[in-house]
């Protein structure tokens, strides 16, 4: 709170898991929170995250699309933003190959929109671009950084490729304060149910609860660098408060198989994974990043950031609060 109780920050993608958590940290330290909120036929506006957090009543939410410029540029004239923060995305992976193209226009092109906004109607404010370590793929490195060469493997790293060198680019023609974090998964509580850590404590509190009895899944043999949303919205806010803008990975350093992971969550309930686990083709995808390893390295010692969170813990957590969800239907 307090020094930071004059600024505004707007963000793209506010409805899903790190927008959610990113307005309550911004929330926390004063800021006036904007966000662009795309209407959905269920429920005119996706609040079920920010309700979770009880946040949903200190935000201003502004009717827009990634889509939609002109609503872009009239949401930065009514927001005045300090800081802009793009995370909106069609982020699933399996999803981007049923649907390249809108996955292209959203997730790629939807970052130039926003980009093209701040130069048109915000150009002094700062932008911060969800670059993802999907854009590494078919890695050749052991430990990926900000200088491993990317080979994206799949429609939605291909776009966001794209969307990162637009983010560089703006920031080197334009002069744009634009970064971009390349994140590593993060997870959560508040992780869409589709992604393979949520479907597996969703599906275990489901299993101990005996509303289910098995949990199909695809490749886990699959290694990933698993942190917690929470600390990492922290780390795109610390990006935006340095004088220069620059690209920067966020790991944790530890790379575990979707087994292992998935061990950590049936043990916690007191179950056997192997009793219940089914392998279902269904779940392979047609080009699969087998292992990602981050090096944070250079947000440690620029930033000072680091991830506090293990992965044991925050499985743990999100088992628990999965049990409490399905517990109190
Ligand atoms: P989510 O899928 O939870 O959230 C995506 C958000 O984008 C939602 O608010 C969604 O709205 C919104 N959105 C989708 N399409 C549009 C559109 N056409 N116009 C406006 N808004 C739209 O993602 P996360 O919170 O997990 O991730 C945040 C960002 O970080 C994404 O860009 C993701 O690709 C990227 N990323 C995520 C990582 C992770 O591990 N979580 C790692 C690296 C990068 P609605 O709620 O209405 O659907
Ligand atoms: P990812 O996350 O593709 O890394 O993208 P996801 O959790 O979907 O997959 C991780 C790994 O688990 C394997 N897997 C399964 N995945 C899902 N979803 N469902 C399953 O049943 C299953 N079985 C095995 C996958 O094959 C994969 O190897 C996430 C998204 O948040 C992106 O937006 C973000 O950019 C990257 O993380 C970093």
């Amino acid at each position: 709170m307090g020094h930071n109780a004059s600024k505004t920050a707007l963000i793209t993608g506010i409805t899903g898991q790190d927008g959610a958590y990113l307005a309550q940290l911004l929330l926390d330290k004063g800021y006036r929170v904007c966000g662009l909120a795309p209407r959905r036929s269920s429920s005119d506006v996706n609040l079920s995250r920010l309700e979770w957090l009880g946040i949903e009543k200190h935000v201003e939410l502004f009717d827009g699309d990634l889509g939609d410029l002109g609503s872009l540029i009239r949401m930065m004239e009514s927001c005045q933003p300090d800081e802009v923060y793009n995370l909106a995305a069609q982020s699933f992976v399996q999803t981007s190959w049923s649907q390249p193209v809108l996955t292209g226009q959203v997730t790629g092109v939807g970052a130039v929109n926003v980009l093209e906004a701040v130069r048109i109607a915000q150009p002094k404010a700062r932008f911060y671009q969800a670059s993802t370590s999907e854009m590494y793929g078919l890695i050749q490195e052991p430990m990926q950084s900000e200088t491993t060469p990317f080979y994206p493997r799949s429609p939605y790293a291909a776009a966001k490729l794209y969307a990162h060198w637009m983010t560089v680019n703006y920031r080197e023609s334009f002069g744009i304060h634009a970064s971009s974090g390349i994140l590593f998964n993060h997870e959560s509580p508040l992780r869409g149910l589709e992604f393979v850590t949520r479907k597996v404590t969703d599906g275990v509190a489901r299993i101990k609860l005996g509303l289910e009895s098995e949990l199909r899944l695809g490749n886990i043999d699959a290694k990933r660098d698993w942190g917690h949303a929470r600390d990492y919205v922290n780390a795109m806010w610390l990006m935006l408060q340095e004088e220069t803008p620059d690209d920067y990975v966020i790991a944790t350093g530890i790379t575990t198989t979707v087994r292992d992971m998935c061990e950590i969550a049936f043990s916690y309930a007191g179950l056997n994974m192997d009793d219940h686990v089914v392998i279902d083709p269904k779940f392979y995808r047609p080009a699969e990043v087998e292992v990602l390893l981050g090096n944070p390295g250079k947000a440690q010692q620029r930033l000072g950031w680091k991830a506090e969170t293990s992965l044991k813990a925050m499985i743990e957590e999100m088992v628990e609060a999965d049990m409490q969800r399905l517990g109190s239907r």
